[in-house]
């Protein structure tokens, strides 16, 4: 088995290929469109989310062709997200990934198409006839990914974020929120790579949802530390946002060092999880490298 790095450098440039032969090439009309799509997409990010359909891949022994779909889907969805949190009429931001913003970039009209195009991207790759050689299960894939980004999940989740700025949440309605923001699209890369390859027990696939909604409760709070923590540089994107826009944050309701106490029981109930299953170690090294990321 090669190690953490190998795999990592591995799965990135396969992903970045898959993302590359997906999107238009920006000579197709309308060309101004399908440029900023391949912005907002590639050459950047920690592709966290494909690395974990991969990760959950190796459990169900996977072919890699078709996590490649499921990767892709899921960081387009994940970018289309970047690239509308950062209009002015959402976060307002200007830097991510080290670039300007896509509208920023670009324009607002073109960034909000950008989003909205790279969104039914990602479920035109995910719907491809043939996919999975059952079809009721890539329909499966599917739904988790429309019920991931919608109302219920991320978009429900950005939603109540909007609505409590300048708020006090108590710690319940701090985890409600990012349960839904960030947690559910990387609960939702665990499954799609858990249904990827041979049909795993009921058990074993709760067993990696509960790993998935763990995860995604600890990337947040590793995002929100490193944003108290990080510089500007380092992160790629604005630091310490949260705390000028008086957004809550764990590093604001619990403090610092409660913040990474919080982060360690995270990390040690998601590990307990995916203890029972074969082939998990990748899950496991890619839940600690979440947590002892810098950026
Ligand atoms: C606009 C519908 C809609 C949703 C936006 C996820 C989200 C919802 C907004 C992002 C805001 C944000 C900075 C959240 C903190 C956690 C997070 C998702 C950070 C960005 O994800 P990374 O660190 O980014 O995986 P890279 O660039 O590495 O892919």
């Amino acid at each position: 088995m090669p190690d953490f790095q190998a795999w990592t450098t591995r799965i990135l440039k396969r992903t970045e290929t898959a993302l590359e032969s997906l999107l238009p090439t920006a000579t197709i009309a309308p060309e101004r469109l399908h440029a900023a799509m391949r912005y907002a997409v590639l050459g950047g990010g920690k592709r966290v989310r494909p690395l974990l359909v991969h990760a959950a891949g190796e459990v169900c022994s996977a072919p890699p062709e078709n996590l490649d779909t499921a990767a892709c889907a899921v960081e387009l969805i994940h970018a289309y997200s970047l690239v509308h949190d950062d209009m002015p009429c959402m976060d307002d931001d200007v830097l991510r990934r080290g670039k300007p913003t896509v509208h920023v970039q670009y324009d607002e009209a073109t960034a909000l198409l950008a989003g909205d195009a790279l969104q039914t991207l990602a479920f035109r790759a995910l719907s491809r006839a043939g996919l999975l050689a059952d079809p009721a299960a890539q329909v499966a894939m599917v739904h988790d990914l429309a019920q991931a980004a919608g109302s219920r999940g991320m978009a429900g989740g950005q939603a109540i974020d909007l609505a409590s700025v300048g708020r006090q949440l108590d710690r319940s309605e701090l985890e409600f929120m990012h349960i839904h923001k960030t947690g559910a699209l990387i609960r939702c890369a665990v499954v799609l790579g858990a249904r990827c390859g041979s049909a795993l027990a009921a058990a074993d696939i709760e067993h990696l949802d509960r790993f998935g909604k763990l995860v995604g409760l600890l990337f947040q709070v590793v995002d929100d530390i490193l944003d108290a923590e990080g510089d500007t540089a380092t992160l790629g994107k604005t630091a310490g946002k949260d705390a000028a826009h008086d957004k809550p944050t764990y590093v604001s309701l619990l403090g610092l060092a409660r913040s990474r106490a919080y982060a360690g029981e995270l990390l040690d109930q998601a590990l307990g999880e995916i203890e029972p299953l074969p082939a998990s170690q990748r899950l496991a090294e890619l839940a600690r490298f979440i947590v002892h990321r810098h950026f």
